[in-house]
């Protein structure tokens, strides 16, 4: 064997090696806020960079194009198995590489081109894949969007229903990427049922939530749920279909052979340790911290003057009306970069300003639980958002916050250990 092939990366592509010692510095070293990202743990990034990576395994476990699948079947039946019992799903295809990939091949299993579908819109807190007109949904799909109430800012639950019966969808997408209320499965799924619809429920963003029962779960009433593996759920970057038993032949064969080719082995083989991990009791206690770390953050900046669409929160995000304070979400975004703190723009229901403009920021704190992170520096955050927004221009505000930001990482350090020396090319 070459001996190249055993050296390490920092040898072999310092350039590379560079760019992750600098990612694990800046995810380390400042307040990640996006509400769709988390921190992985050790032994999910072990499984995520294993030998699995090697190996093609299309079909799926006991049923393969290829030979040498013996191990692959024990991962991919694990992770099934492990999902299964966490969500109490009847049955689950841990194969599509994320969560655009699990929702396509839930419409090629249920629907042709050119059908109506019903999604939520993507700037009331929806997503992409839900019906936009620049996604393949939008593309092959009638979509006629739902939305919010323009008052209470929450799902207006009477126009989706007024919507279905006037348009008679063939599916109902629900779930959302930007909404921070509690969603009504059981009465989507009765207002799709009443009209001979059925329901794909995508709760990338709340699986963790719904597996640890501090959402209701759509498992019961939907016959569709997908979700992504790596937001609240903490696993590797990813998605998976869960489904009612009837649906599963469809469901299998629009996975493979029609959306993907040979499945991440090691990606499955994340998420059955990421499933393994939601199991725990610590989960449902870090999910619980979540959801407590969010509402904190909303009281403290609604308490600082901000406008929290709805409200406020149920769940793992806020979203603020920054423009409510003459600030577009974009300066905001900006501003907040600069002192170390991360979160998105992000349009707000009836928005006037275009989604690259946007606005609202969509603050989420997922991430910052896994590092333990709770209710006293969800106060300091606040106070420190606060402050680089109430004085937006201001350098001087955005250096002393950064300082203070980085003091406040430091005490509750992550992936410190995986740096390595500096790179010498
Ligand atoms: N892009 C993700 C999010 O940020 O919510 C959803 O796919």
């Amino acid at each position: 064997m070459n001996e190249a092939f055993y050296q390490p990366l920092r040898d072999v592509d310092p350039d590379v090696y560079q760019a992750i010692q600098n990612e694990i510095r800046r995810q380390s070293g400042g307040l990640e806020m996006i509400a769709s990202e988390n921190f992985a743990s050790e032994a999910v990034l072990e499984a995520m960079g294993s030998v699995f990576t090697n190996k093609y395994a299309e079909g799926y476990p006991g049923r393969r194009y290829y030979g040498g699948c013996e191990y692959v079947d024990v991962v991919e039946s694990l992770a099934i198995e492990r999902a299964r019992q966490l969500f109490g799903a009847e049955h689950v295809n841990v194969q599509p590489y994320s969560g655009s990939q699990a929702n396509m091949a839930v419409y090629i299993a249920m629907l042709q081109p050119g059908d109506t579908i019903m999604g939520m819109n993507l700037s009331h807190g929806g997503h992409l894949t839900h019906g936009h007109p620049l996604n393949f949904s939008g593309k092959y799909f009638n979509v006629v969007a739902y939305g919010v109430d323009r008052e209470t800012e929450t799902i207006d639950y009477h126009q989706m229903a007024e919507l279905a019966h006037q348009h008679k969808p063939k599916m109902i997408v629900c779930g959302a990427s930007a909404y921070p209320r509690i969603i009504d499965f059981d009465r989507i799924a009765e207002i799709a049922h009443e009209v001979g619809a059925v329901v794909m429920a995508d709760i990338a963003h709340i699986a963790g939530l719904v597996a640890a029962g501090l959402h209701p779960s759509p498992i019961p009433s939907c016959e569709f749920v997908t979700t992504t593996t790596h937001k609240t759920l903490r696993g590797p970057r990813a998605g998976m279909i869960m489904c009612k038993q009837e649906f599963a032949r469809e469901i299998d064969r629009a996975v493979f052979p029609c959306v993907q080719g040979g499945p991440h082995v090691h990606i499955m083989a994340a998420k059955a340790v990421c499933f393994k991990e939601a199991m725990r009791p610590e989960f449902k206690e870090y999910q619980a911290q979540i959801v407590k770390n969010a509402k904190v953050l909303a009281e403290e900046l609604a308490r600082a003057g901000f406008r929290i669409v709805s409200g406020g929160t149920d769940n793992h995000l806020l979203l603020v009306d920054v423009y409510a304070k003459g600030i577009t979400g974009k300066e905001a975004e900006k501003a907040l970069d600069a002192a170390g703190i991360t979160v998105n723009k992000n349009t707000i229901p009836f928005d006037t300003n275009p989604p690259l403009v946007a606005s609202g920021i969509r603050i989420g704190t997922p991430a910052l639980t896994t590092r333990g992170m709770k209710e006293p520096e969800m106060r300091l955050i606040a106070g420190m958002i606060a402050e680089v927004l109430d004085q937006i221009g201001s350098e001087e505000v955005q250096k002393s916050v950064r300082q203070r930001v980085e003091e406040l990482s430091a005490r509750f350090p992550l992936y410190g250990h995986r740096l390595g020396a500096p790179a010498t090319s």
